[in-house]
């Protein structure tokens, strides 16, 4: 029998989650669960890289809400191996001893540090090393596909040119290429309000209308999406709209499941209001379900820390293998 291929993703525990983290990593999780072989984790040491934002007690909340929305969000812990990085030590060990082979250029020129260090005041070295703990997560897996957003796709790249570093200076590490998988469409969720940045969790805790949250109530989430920037034109069509427009017809083909025609044919002649009126209709179709296994999540906590307390002991059991073979490769007495 051949085996599946294993697949490593994960979400930091920071702001609200947004439609963008749904259909660039959750809903993508979900939909191809039974084809591999899957571990996803909620990378919370990972939200500490700006540490001015964590409040302990919130911290803590938010670590078990972004676990339980990935089983309200269909991933199956009976299916996918679910654990938090910070209960699995092998993470933060692999990433100190890939920090020492990765050359200080290779992390200064990575487009989201650039981006984060730009709006903050003062840059913590976490933030900078962010990447290589990324490398780390997935590499300690032997993971073959990462399924994220196409703002990741660099973080994907950097982890295979560090694997390639290592196995060259130590081939018996034997560190496994992984991949990025990318959704064919919503890769890049925009923001609703400004669909010249893409939807993001900080911007989403300042600004309404930005994003529609995965918990927001009805009355948010129709107030962003009827509220959604769009152009002067009137004419939903694929290849000739602005990017507001653009993001809302990627939210309907990715949620309705329809072709790109049959969507053109749906919402010909009939404005933007028609548009945004489907969109709310799709989103609300995909959060209802979502937010109701959620709330009763929430009112089982022993079977979450249960189910976190499982996963950590199979993800252990991985990671710990393959550190021991690359410190091996190293020269490690192990
Ligand atoms: N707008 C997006 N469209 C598609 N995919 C997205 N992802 C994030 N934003 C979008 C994907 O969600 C996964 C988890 O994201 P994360 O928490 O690790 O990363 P992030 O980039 O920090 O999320 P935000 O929303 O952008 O937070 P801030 O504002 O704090 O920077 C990843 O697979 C990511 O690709």
């Amino acid at each position: 029998m051949v085996s599946k291929q294993r697949v490593f993703s994960g979400v930091q525990p920071t702001g609200k989650l947004h439609l963008g983290n749904y259909i660039g990593a959750l809903k993508q999780w979900a939909d191809h669960q039974d084809e591999y072989d899957n571990i996803f984790c909620v990378v919370d040491l990972h939200a500490i890289t700006i540490p001015e934002a964590i409040n302990p007690k919130l911290f803590r909340a938010k670590i078990l809400e972004v676990a339980a929305l990935y089983i309200a969000c269909g991933i199956d812990p009976a299916k996918s191996t679910i654990f938090l990085q910070s209960q699995v030590p092998e993470h933060s060990e692999l990433a100190w001893v890939l920090n020492c082979l990765t050359p200080l250029g290779w992390l200064q020129r990575m487009t989201q540090f650039k981006d984060k260090a730009g709006k903050s005041d003062s840059i913590g070295t976490g933030l900078l090393d962010y990447p290589v703990l990324m490398a780390a997560d997935i590499l300690l897996y032997d993971t073959q596909k990462v399924p994220v957003g196409e703002d990741q796709k660099q973080h994907i790249e950097f982890t295979r040119d560090l694997a390639q570093r290592l196995n060259t200076m130590f081939p018996e590490a034997k560190l496994v290429m992984p991949a990025p998988m990318i959704p064919p469409a919503g890769a890049r969720v925009m923001g609703l309000d400004d669909p010249t940045v893409k939807m993001s969790k900080s911007i989403g805790e300042t600004k309404k209308g930005h994003s529609v949250g995965l918990l927001d109530t009805p009355g948010d989430i129709k107030k962003a999406i009827m509220s959604a920037q769009t152009d002067s034109d009137n004419e939903a069509r694929f290849d000739h709209c602005g990017p507001g427009v653009r993001n809302l017809l990627d939210l309907y083909l990715v949620l309705s499941g329809l072709s790109k025609h049959e969507i053109e044919e749906k919402f010909h002649g009939q404005g933007y209001g028609a548009l945004k009126k489907g969109v709310l209709e799709q989103v609300m179709a995909a959060v209802e379900p979502v937010q109701a296994r959620f709330n009763e999540l929430t009112k089982d906590q022993a079977y979450l820390e249960e189910t976190l307390r499982q996963g950590a002991d199979r993800a252990r059991g991985i990671a710990a293998s393959t550190l021991k073979r690359v410190k091996e490769a190293i020269g490690f007495v192990v």
